[in-house]
């Protein structure tokens, strides 16, 4: 096991652990706890070894004048009112309330910021992006070529943090503890990537894989950097600029970023300053791929966050490193892996289907809505780049299910849909809401977490493996609310 794995707990601990409904009564009550207080940040620092844990001790280092300053947390408060703050140095912050997720887009103040630094102040009229590698032409790109040589795209885009739902872990894991808010659905707006790479003559045949660097490492630090490949860089990825319709906040990658529509954020590079094209992932061991002023030894810098970090890992396996996979959906390469047609540990690409209820929220109290008693339940369900098929609502627990409608805008798989489900409570009281989503493969959001020890590695017996580095969870029981109907 890797050492940004870290769990707090020992074996034999585990060992003891109670039943799944003892464990999901006490995620129930932590989230409470942390949505009550807002100290989701408290919380989780004093129970997690963390991974790139955030520095963050809630002081605030105004300056002179006293006016918050990126990182301090009055100035993340101010600037992004309707988040829920882990860090604020580097920025890390998810969406606060449920009713985030009755809407279709989601506003720039609400959606999740996720930063291993801090984001970067850049002053775009100097800002070039290097772009090398397998090209006819070696080019420094400009953000004035890039807004007015190419054409401009805008793609609705469902992004997720890999490890949103990670909390809902047991025992816990390290690293932001988010809920369930690390996702939103924002238009983004710039140049379509194949525009780009035909320009310059970029190899971009099938196969070819496409790495993205940006600039918001310090010194000698990891950099932040993907390898995507050519396939889905051809098909429908964009150097974006725009965020709903207006320049990008720094927080969000300003002034720009790369979108890969309906995968994972951690493969959405922001502050972008480098583009390579390559034969394969990178692998550091190929210096002529790499930018000359790049140190030969710092390769190792570059690699962390494609093949160490971001694979899904049952306990005590290695993410062991491969120049190529060809297939991005990160469930099927569970499956894969799973069946032995794919020997190394998934990379995280593309989405697994997922559905949030937005109103009511957490602990709600409500009425019925209309004179025959009903109430509406309402949320948004995605499946990365496939298209998502269906929503079921249950009010006990997965027994049973009733069908869920799609209403508002349909603008592809890589958005999200909104749904809406009449809910005829039968009588008042306490209810768990739970949304189970399907996909166009048929593949359904599982019940719940599967123990450490099971060392299950792909959704079986209706449960999600239980996951090292806590990504990529779907599983609908603790994404559920709990509501009081009232007379
Ligand atoms: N350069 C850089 N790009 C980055 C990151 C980062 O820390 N540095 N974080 C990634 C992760 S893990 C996620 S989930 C998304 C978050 O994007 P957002 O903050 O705009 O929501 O950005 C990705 N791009
Ligand atoms: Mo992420």
């Amino acid at each position: 096991m890797s050492s940004e794995h870290t769990t707090d707990r020992t074996r034999d601990e585990q060992a003891d652990q109670s039943t799944r409904d003892d464990r999901r009564r006490r995620f129930l009550d932590r989230r409470r706890f942390m949505l009550a207080t807002g100290t989701a940040a408290t919380v989780a620092l004093a129970g997690c070894a963390g991974e790139e844990e955030a520095d963050d001790d809630g002081e605030s280092d105004d300056d002179a004048d006293g006016d918050p300053e990126p990182g301090d947390r009055e100035y993340l408060e101010e600037k992004f009112p309707g988040l829920l703050i882990h860090s604020a140095d580097p920025e890390n912050a998810e969406a606060a309330e449920r009713e985030t997720y009755t809407e279709y887009i989601t506003p720039s103040e609400e959606h999740y910021i996720r930063n291993h630094y801090l984001a970067p102040r850049i002053d775009e009229d100097e800002w070039e992006i290097s772009l090398g590698g397998l090209v006819d032409e070696e080019t420094e790109l400009t953000m004035a070529e890039l807004r007015e040589e190419f054409s401009t795209e805008t793609v609705t885009h469902v992004m997720q943090c890999s490890g949103n739902g990670r909390s809902y872990f047991d025992p816990e894991i390290g690293g932001n503890p988010w809920i369930y808010g690390a996702v939103g659905n924002a238009e983004w707006t710039g140049a379509p990537l194949s525009e780009v790479l035909e320009e310059y003559g970029a190899d971009t045949s099938d196969g070819m894989w496409v790495m993205f660097a940006g600039d918001d490492h310090p010194e000698g630090e990891r950099v932040f950097a993907r390898s995507i490949p050519m396939q889905k860089v051809m098909e429908d990825c964009i150097l974006a600029y725009e965020m709903n319709g207006e320049e990008m906040t720094a927080e969000h990658g300003h002034p720009v970023r790369v979108v890969v529509p309906g995968w994972y954020g951690n493969n959405n590079v922001k502050w972008l300053s480098e583009i390579e094209v390559m034969e394969r992932m990178m692998m550091g061991d190929d210096e002529e791929l790499f930018f000359e002023e790049y140190e030969t030894d710092d390769y190792e810098n570059y690699l962390h966050w494609q093949h160490n970090s971001y694979r899904i890992l049952a306990e005590g396996q290695e993410s062991i490193r491969v120049e190529s996979i060809d297939e991005f959906d990160t469930r099927e390469q569970m499956d894969m892996e799973d069946s032995g047609e794919m020997e190394v540990p998934p990379y995280i690409y593309d989405q697994t289907v997922k559905s949030l209820i937005g109103y009511p929220g957490i602990d709600d109290t409500v009425s019925p809505r209309d004179e025959d008693g009903m109430i509406e339940v309402i949320g948004v369900a995605w499946a990365g780049d496939d298209e998502v098929t269906e929503v079921e609502i249950s009010d006990d627990g997965g027994e049973t299910w009733e069908n869920a409608e799609f209403f508002g805008e349909d603008n592809g798989p890589y958005a999200w849909r909104q749904f809406r489900y009449m809910w005829d409570p039968e009588e008042p009281g306490d209810y768990t809401l739970v949304s189970r989503a399907t996909d166009e493969h048929g593949r359904s959001q599982p019940r719940d977490i599967s123990d450490i020890d099971d060392g299950q590695i792909t959704v079986e017996d209706d449960s999600f493996p239980y996951e090292m580095g806590g990504y990529c969870l779907n599983a609908y029981e603790p994404h559920g609310v709990d509501v009081t109907v009232e007379e």
